[in-house]
Order: C-alpha cells, then sequence, then structure tokens
C-alpha cells in the first residue's frame, strides 16, 4: 500500500470522513506522550538493553521497493543488519558475486513487502524466512541460520505477487496470488478483451529443503482482478486459505476511481487440500509449463465471499475459527466464520456463480461488523495471547484493539502516522505472544531530526503488559516496512562459521593449493583471503598479484580461511566497478573480462585487522599490442 491511498480516499470518500479528524491526525506534529517523569523513566527501563545482553525478539521488517530486509532487536529497536534479498548491496557485494547474481537473475532491484517464516503446526520454527517481489515476480527463501538467501524463482504466469508470502501452518505451501492480473506468459493482449484474456494467477510454490530450492507446483487463473492481502487456515481451518480482492469491477483505467465503484467486493475462500487433489488427478491445463486451474473449467475447492468494497488486509484468527477483513474504503471490520462458511458450502447456501466459482450467501457467512467510532481506513490485524484483535487505522492513524467475540472495542492508541500494518510478538502465529505490537507507519514527518523534504517510515514500540496500551519506543526504518515479523530470539540458531566444504570445486583451504590456471583466454583464480594478505598463486614471486592479458576471461574463486566469527574479508579492484566478500569459512566468485588494460590495485574493503590497509594487490592488465 503506497502513500498515493491518501488523495483516494479523500478523493472518494472526503465527504462522508469528518475531514477535521482526517486533518487532524496527520497535518499536527507528534502528540505528546503521557510523559511525566515517571513513565518516562519507567518506559526508558522497558526498552533498555544494557551492553551485553541482547534482545528478547527480532523484528525483520521488509524493506518494500528498498528490495531488502531490516533486522531490528526488540525492545532495543536497534538495527543489527540489513540483508539484501531482491536489490544489489555494495556492502555485502550481493549482486557482484557470480551466486548472488545466480540468485537475483536479470534483475538489480525488487520491491520486497511481506516476510514471512517458516511454519510447524502453525508456529513459527525459526528457520526460513520466504518473501516475495512485487515487481519483478519473484519469490525468495533466506536461511536464518546465516541470513543469507537460499534461492530466488521468478514466477511464470504472474505479475506482482503482492497478497504473499504466505505460508501455510506446516510450510506445505507458500501462496503468492497477484496484485496485477496480466494475459498468461504476460503476452500481448488488447485491454478491451480484459475479461477474457487477462488472470490474476495465483501461485502454490512448494520449499525442497534438501535441495533448498524453490519451486512452482501448481497455478490457480483467478478472474482479472486484483488480490490485495491472504492469509492460510490453521486448526480448524487448516487446509483452507483466504484472499482479499478489489477491482472487481474490472477496470483497466484511473483505478483510483474505476475500481472502487462497487458496494461490494470478494474473499476468495480456497481448500488448497482439494486443489492438490484435483492437480493430482490431472484436472488442469499446461501453459507455458505450468499446470495451472482454471475455476470455470476445472470445478471445485474455490469459492467467493462477499465483503464491503476494496477490503485490504485479511487475517485468520490464532484459534484458526475466523477471519477478519479490514475495510480500507469501508471503516468496518468483517468478522466471518470458517465454520459457517464451511457449513454454507455443504448446503450450497449461494446467491449465485462468478467465473465458476460459487458466491456464498453473505449473511451466512459474516459475524459481525465491527465499526470502532470514527475509526477511519481499517487495514491489517494482528492478535495477542488472548486472542484480541488490534487493527491498524491508516487514515484516522491509530491503532484499535477489539474483541473480536464481542466486536467490542477495547483500547485504542495514536500513533504517527497513518499505519499501514502493525506486526506483534508471533502475532500471526497459532500462539501470539502478547507483549508487544509494533505500529509500521508509513509518514514519520516530523518524528526524527529533518533529513529534508522526504523523511524515514516510523516504527512504533507498544507495550501491551499494561492496562493500557503505550508506546515505549520509536525508531526510523528505511523504506518501507510494509510488513514485518517478530519472533522470539532464541528460535533462531546462527552459526558463527561455514564449515569447510571439501566438495566445492572453487574453495581453497590451504595456500599450497592456491593457483591461477590459464586456458587460452580464461584465467581460473583459485585464492584465499586471510588476515592479512590475499594469496592467489604461493608459488607466485608476489602471490597477490593477478597478471592478465587485455580480453581475457577472468573468474576468481576466493575463500575466507580465518575460522573466525566475524572476521569478514572483502575484495574490490579499482576502477573495474567489483565488489564482493567471503565470510569466514565462505567462498565466492566473481567473473570478468579484462577490457581495460592498465594497473588496477585489489583491495580488502572490510575493516579485517590492524593490518587491513595492508591488504592489498594488483590486478595487472597487459595491453593486446
Ligand atoms: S500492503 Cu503496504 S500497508 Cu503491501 Cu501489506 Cu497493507
Ligand atoms: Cu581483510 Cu580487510
Amino acid at each position: 500500500m503506497k502513500k498515493g491511498i491518501i488523495p483516494a480516499i479523500t478523493g472518494l470518500v472526503a465527504g462522508v470522513l469528518a475531514s477535521t479528524v482526517f486533518f487532524a491526525q496527520t497535518e499536527v506534529g507528534p502528540r505528546p506522550v503521557a510523559n511525566t517523569s515517571s513513565t518516562v523513566k519507567s518506559n526508558a527501563e522497558k526498552v533498555y538493553v544494557p551492553f551485553g545482553e541482547k534482545d528478547e525478539y527480532y523484528l525483520f521488517a521488509s524493506g518494500g521497493h528498498s528490495g531488502q530486509l531490516f533486522v531490528y532487536g526488540v525492545p532495543s529497536m536497534r538495527h543489527i543488519r540489513t540483508v539484501p534479498i531482491f536489490s544489489q548491496d555494495s556492502a555485502t557485494g550481493y549482486g557482484w558475486s557470480e551466486e548472488s547474481k545466480k540468485l537475483m537473475g536479470n534483475y538489480t532491484w525488487g520491491d520486497f513487502h511481506h516476510p514471512a517464516f517458516s511454519e510447524t503446526k502453525g508456529e513459527y520454527d525459526g528457520k526460513y524466512m520466504f518473501a516475495t517481489d512485487v515487481a519483478n515476480s519473484r519469490a525468495a527463501v533466506m536461511d536464518l541460520k546465516t541470513f543469507t538467501v537460499k534461492d530466488i524463482i521468478e514466477v511464470p504466469n504472474t505479475s506482482g505477487p503482492h497478497c504473499a508470502a504466505f505460508v501455510t501452518d506446516n510450510s506445505e505451501y507458500i501462496f503468492l496470488p497477484t496484485r496485477f492480473s496480466v494475459p498468461l506468459g504476460s503476452a500481448y493482449a488488447s485491454l478491451d478483451e480484459y475479461s477474457q484474456k487477462y488472470y490474476g494467477v495465483m501461485s502454490a510454490v512448494q520449499f525442497d529443503e534438501q535441495k533448498q530450492k524453490l519451486g512452482v507446483s501448481w497455478q490457480v487463473a483467478l478472474p482479472p482482478w486484483s488480490y490485495d492481502l491472504s492469509d492460510a487456515g490453521k486448526g480448524p481451518s487448516h487446509g483452507w486459505g483466504v484472499i482479499t480482492t478489489y477491482n472487481t469491477e474490472e477496470a483497466t483505467t484511473t483505478m483510483e476511481i474505476n475500481a472502487s465503484q462497487a458496494d461490494r467486493d470478494f474473499i476468495v475462500l480456497f481448500n488448497w487440500q482439494e486443489l492438490e487433489k484435483m492437480v493430482a488427478e490431472g484436472n488442469y491445463e499446461e501453459v507455458n509449463g505450468e499446470k495451472i486451474v482454471f475455476p470455470d473449467k476445472n470445478k471445485g475447492g474455490i469459492y467467493l465471499v462477499p465483503v464491503a468494497k476494496s477490503p485490504h488486509g485479511v487475517d485468520v484468527t490464532p484459534d484458526g475459527t475466523r477471519f477478519i477483513a479490514s475495510g480500507k474504503l469501508a471503516p468496518s471490520m468483517t468478522v466471518f466464520s470458517f465454520e459457517k462458511a464451511f457449513k454454507a458450502i455443504e448446503n450450497k447456501d449461494f446467491s449465485g456463480e462468478k467465473y465458476g466459482m460459487p458466491v456464498l450467501n453473505y449473511d451466512s457467512v459474516m459475524e459481525r461488523e465491527v465499526n470502532p467510532e470514527n475509526a477511519l481506513g481499517p487495514l491489517h490485524t494482528q492478535f495477542d495471547d488472548k486472542g484480541m484483535a488490534y487493527t491498524t487505522m491508516f487514515i484516522s492513524s491509530e491503532i484499535v484493539k477489539w474483541d473480536p467475540n464481542t466486536g467490542e472495542t477495547l483500547d485504542r492508541v495514536p500513533v504517527q502516522y497513518s499505519p499501514g500494518h502493525s506486526v506483534a510478538a508471533e502475532g500471526d502465529s497459532a500462539s501470539p505472544d502478547g507483549k508487544y505490537i509494533i505500529a509500521l507507519n508509513k509518514i514519520a514527518k516530523d518524528s526524527y531530526l529533518s533529513v529534508g523534504p522526504s523523511h524515514p517510515e516510523s516504527m512504533q514500540l507498544i507495550d501491551l503488559t499494561g492496562p493500557k496500551m503505550e508506546i515505549i519506543q520509536s525508531a526510523p526504518v528505511n523504506p518501507e516496512p510494509h510488513y514485518a515479523q517478530m519472533i522470539k530470539a532464541d528460535k533462531i540458531k546462527t552459526i558463527t562459521v561455514y564449515d569447510k566444504d571439501p566438495s566445492n570445486p572453487d574453495a581453497v583451504y590451504s595456500q599450497d593449493q592456491t593457483r591461477i590456471e590459464r586456458n587460452g583466454k580464461k584465467v581460473d583464480v583459485y585464492g584465499i583471503a586471510m588476515r592479512s594478505r590475499f594469496i592467489f598463486d604461493a608459488k607466485s614471486e608476489r602471490p597477490d598479484v593477478i597478471e592478465v592479458n587485455e580480453g581475457d576471461e577472468v573468474t576468481i574463486h576466493l575463500t575466507n580461511i580465518d575460522f573466525d566469527q566475524d572476521i569478514t574479508h572483502g575484495f574490490a579492484i579499482n576502477k573495474y566497478d567489483l565488489n564482493f566478500e567471503v565470510q569466514p569459512g565462505q567462498t565466492e566468485t566473481i567473473k570478468f573480462k579484462a577490457d581495460k588494460a592498465g594497473t588496477y590495485p585489489l583491495y580488502c574493503t572490510n575493516f579485517c585487522s590492524a593490518l587491513h590497509q595492508e591488504m592489498n594487490g594488483y590486478l595487472l592488465v597487459k595491453p593486446k599490442n
């Protein structure tokens, strides 16, 4: 969700909204948090993590169009690490090394919206994090032992997997519904044929832990609507998934107005076990190498639930009994019951059909509509340990706590400003912790020192343990944490160094194995980095020099043999625009054409020892003539 929603909403419903509320909430400075000196002290204590102690939670905030992941500690809100997922990152050489170039495919950046942890029985298991790229239709998996990306795939037939990643309760699937509809394979088709030739394809992706590879198992060619957010069932709703939709009007231009005409859009309610079975029985069509279920021909397993227009988020309650849609343009949260939906399906309690998918009767599935007074722009909902719901209100800039069992508003706290998502401690797992929630605010305005016309986004940490929600810390964050995940720190087990891998033909672990191999124009360097030198060929008079001929194809395989925690070496060649790093025990590769004759110093970029400044050598490129 971009900041553009403000004009969209003001334009559309300004007349209905109390504009004084709107402006009061977005145009003024930070509202004072109750700050008697005693509460300030106790709040400071709550977030203070003394040196030598560690935070209780990891926070993984998506980096939106930075294509990166930001790792923070909670409650200190200290930024610990930026991990590149979809975008080049010269701090780590991601996007320059051959290994990372292979992961990134033909792209240099990504738009990363929703991180999702791997799950076992609906609980975060701390093993992997999945991510999707709205910009270039990719899915990624990151290993939480090393905080590095293991695999990225481009998903065919789709465009903009925004509503993802949502992971099923035992990580059976990572579902990727899409924001944009396109013709299959992104082929050309006139927009006059939008309803006939365009599809919003949802992909069922699986992760093979053995091979450390992602793969598309099957897809569903949903109608040409926009799919917004989604969630997976758990417990009694295991095997099911829900996705919100907008633009069921099938507008093809000026979406701001045209996609908001109808009073109702739908929630797609699907049974992935049934779809899996249909595919196993051959009930699909193969298009562009993928198995695609077309709901109008391959019937079953998918239903539509009417919902107030243009819903944004949909969230399954921790106990798996309900799903809650947030209204975006209608100021309400709608609570639906899975049990009622299952009954309606059994009784064929349908009000019609769309593209072969039965439409369930709204009144048969809906449990209650919740409209907290003056709360505007509900977007996303998280949960605490008692099953209470916390919904972000984009327009009225607050988080509202309410009871899904009764609809009663329990508490509300203003945030600065315009929260998109919030994230509670393990807040979308089967057993949220209930300790903290963080508002992921789109607009920081004057919350921090000014850095010019554009400001960072803001994250506000809210304590949930007292009688009232209380903001206890705030931290700027780069664009743009659409969503985040907060996991108990002790669930993540990182390694300290990479193990030796004797099966890796690129790796060299001792000086006597270093060598420069020439084969015509091909030059392969098998070198090591250690404190505080490079050794490319130990037998050479100048072991830290690489001499090649102009036009040679050079590959440098570099192994860091300092098996010592946090001793990372970097590698850069002046004016060759090359840069990568090797972490302790790691082997990485760069390839380049030595097309510039001359003398180019090479050096370690990562301060690794007292003699780091001496860790350099030369690339000599002999001119052709
Ligand atoms: S979307 Cu941005 S606030 Cu991409 Cu999760 Cu709702
Ligand atoms: Cu190695 Cu600096």
